[in-house]
Parts: structure tokens; sequence; C-alpha cells
């Protein structure tokens, strides 16, 4: 695929020292996990109160723990994509760069990412409600019952960020922070609608960076960024990357033949 990007953004991206990826399932998409919302979504046949909140799961732990065996069972089988692992060359090229993602599934950590923030918590971790004990995707699905704790008796749940359900402290202050000092911010396959973390893209161009969205979709944040790139994050990312090294070459040879001169 050809697209050019402006040079507006080039050179924005260019110039940047602090770029921050805020991530949604959009850039999971492609390495086959469902998103959420829209007609292909996961919830287009549950409502997401019915699943993910945790008055739904005390009302019935089995349905809701079906639920996240098989996802966690699609998610162990498959691999982070092209959008993730330019990701993991963009952060070689700022002198800060930070994912922040909605997403649950680790494939930031599994491409390579290494300073990642997972505001709504990550589904290969596990604990007891009631004494707090740690426990294993393995231990839990080797499990034929719904996972009770061996130490108290407690059931156990996902470590995963419900609806009404506070966002880790350390991870949302730390992303407030990374926003905060950002030149460039990317929203990436995200619709935009679950909030604080909706909330982000909007603090970081509060705060003077420069707002750019992946998506192949208009979303609920798209009339406020200062770039839109139309497509999906597998794409758009590696030609992003590609240009942006073509850009820094040719700068370094332009300065290479001046000091010649
Ligand atoms: C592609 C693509 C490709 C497709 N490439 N792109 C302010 C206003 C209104 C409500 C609230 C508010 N503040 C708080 C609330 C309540 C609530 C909320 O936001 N509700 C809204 C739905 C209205 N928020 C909360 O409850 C949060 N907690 C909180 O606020 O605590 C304070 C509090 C305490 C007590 C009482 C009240 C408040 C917690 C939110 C937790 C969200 N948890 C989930 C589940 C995680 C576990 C699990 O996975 O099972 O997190 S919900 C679900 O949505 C998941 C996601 O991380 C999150 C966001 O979804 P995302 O990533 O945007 O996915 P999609 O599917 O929506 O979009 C995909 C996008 O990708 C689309 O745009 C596609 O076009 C695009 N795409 N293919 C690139 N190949
Ligand atoms: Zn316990």
């Amino acid at each position: 695929m050809n697209i050019k990007f402006s040079e507006r953004l080039l050179s924005r991206l260019a110039a940047a020292d602090a770029v921050v990826a805020f991530t949604g399932a959009g850039v999971s998409a492609e390495s086959g996990v469902p998103t959420f919302r829209g007609t292909d979504g996961i919830w287009a046949k549950f409502k997401p109160e019915e699943l993910a909140n945790v008055d739904a799961f005390m009302r019935n732990p089995a349905l809701v723990w079906e639920w996240y065996a098989a996802r966690k069972k699609i998610i162990a089988a498959i691999t982070p994509n092209a959008g993730h692992y330019a990701l993991v060359q963009l952060e070689r090229l700022f002198s800060s760069f930070a994912v922040i993602t909605q997403n649950i599934d680790n494939l930031h950590r599994r491409a390579g990412s290494s300073r990642v923030y997972e505001l709504h918590g990550n589904i290969e971790r596990n604990y007891c409600m009631k004494c707090g004990v740690d426990y294993s995707n393995a231990d839990i699905l080797s499990m034929t019952e719904v996972p009770v704790c061996s130490r108290c008796g407690g059931l156990v749940r996902p470590d995963v960020v419900w609806f009404g359900e506070l966002l880790p402290e350390e991870e949302w202050n730390h992303s407030v922070r990374a926003v905060e000092s950002a030149d460039v911010m990317l929203s990436i396959g995200t619709s935009s609608v679950v909030h604080p973390a909706a909330g982000l893209p909007i603090l970081a161009k509060h705060s003077g960076a420069f707002l750019v969205e992946i998506n192949p979709e208009r979303t609920l944040l798209t009339e406020n960024v200062d770039e839109f790139l139309k497509g999906t994050s597998a794409v758009i990312l590696p030609l992003l990357l590609e240009q942006l090294v073509a850009l820094e070459k040719q700068d370094h040879l332009a300065r290479e033949k001046t000091k010649k001169s």
C-alpha cells in the first residue's frame, strides 16, 4: 500500500523527544482478538454490563468465567502483529516512548515494547477476591469448576478492570505523567468511549501534544485530532515507521554533507 503521510505529521514526529502510543482493542484485531464494539465485536451479542462488572460476576461466576476462559485460550494461542512490532521499532527513535494500553492481552510486552502501562489489567493474571493470593492461568485453566482459592475458599477472578472499578493507581499516574509531557500522542484502535482512559488523548492535546488517530473508522475522538490516519494499525504503523526512518536518514545525510562542505 502506498500512503504518503503529511509533511506536518512527519516533521512533528521527527522533532519529537517524547511520544506516547495509546492503544485499544483494534491494535490486536489483526492478531485475531475480536474487538468489543461494532458488528464483529465480542459484545455484539452481549452487553458489556452483563459480563464485565463485579455484580454480574457475583451473580453468575460460571458464565463470566466461561467467557474469560475462552478468551484466555484465544489470547494464549495468538501472536503480536505488524502493528505491535512497529511500535517496538518506533520506541528506538525517541528519547522517551511509552505505550499506554487498554488491552489486557499482554501482546505489547510479548512483542518487546519496554515501557507499557496497562490501564485495564492483564488476562494472564488472576487473584483471590478474599485473601488476594495470585493464581496463574495454568492453575485456573486446569480447574473444571468456577475457580476457588485453595487457601481460603474465596472466589478467584481475572486481574482485569471491570466497569465501576478503579484503574490501577500506579499505572494511571505514570500514564498521566507520560501524556502530560508528550510531544506527539498516537491514539490507535480504540473507540474512545470508555473513561477515564478515553480522556487521555484530550489531556495530551491540552498539554500541547500533536494528536494523531489511527483507526479504520471515525470515533468520538476524531474531530479533536490534528491528523486522522484512516486504516488498520498493522498497515499504518509499519508505513509510518518506514517513512520516519527514511526522513531521519535523509536528514542525517544532509547534515553529513553540510559538515563536509
Ligand atoms: C481497528 C482495527 C484495526 C478495529 N486497526 N483499529 C465518564 C462518562 C461516562 C461514563 C463514565 C465516565 N467515567 C467512568 C464512567 C463509567 C465507565 C465508562 O466509561 N462507561 C462508558 C462505556 C460510558 N468506566 C468505568 O467504569 C471505569 N472505571 C471508572 O471510571 O472508575 C471510577 C468509578 C468508580 C466507581 C463508580 C464510577 C466510576 C472502568 C472501565 C473498565 C473497562 N473495562 C473493559 C473490560 C476489561 C476486561 C476485559 O477485557 O474483559 O476494558 S470494557 C472494554 O472497553 C475493555 C476495553 O479496554 C475498553 C475499551 O474498548 P476499546 O479498546 O476502545 O475497544 P472497542 O471495541 O470499543 O473499539 C475498537 C476500535 O478499534 C474501533 O474504533 C474500531 O474501529 C477499531 N479497529 N479493527 C485499528 N485492525
Ligand atoms: Zn484466598
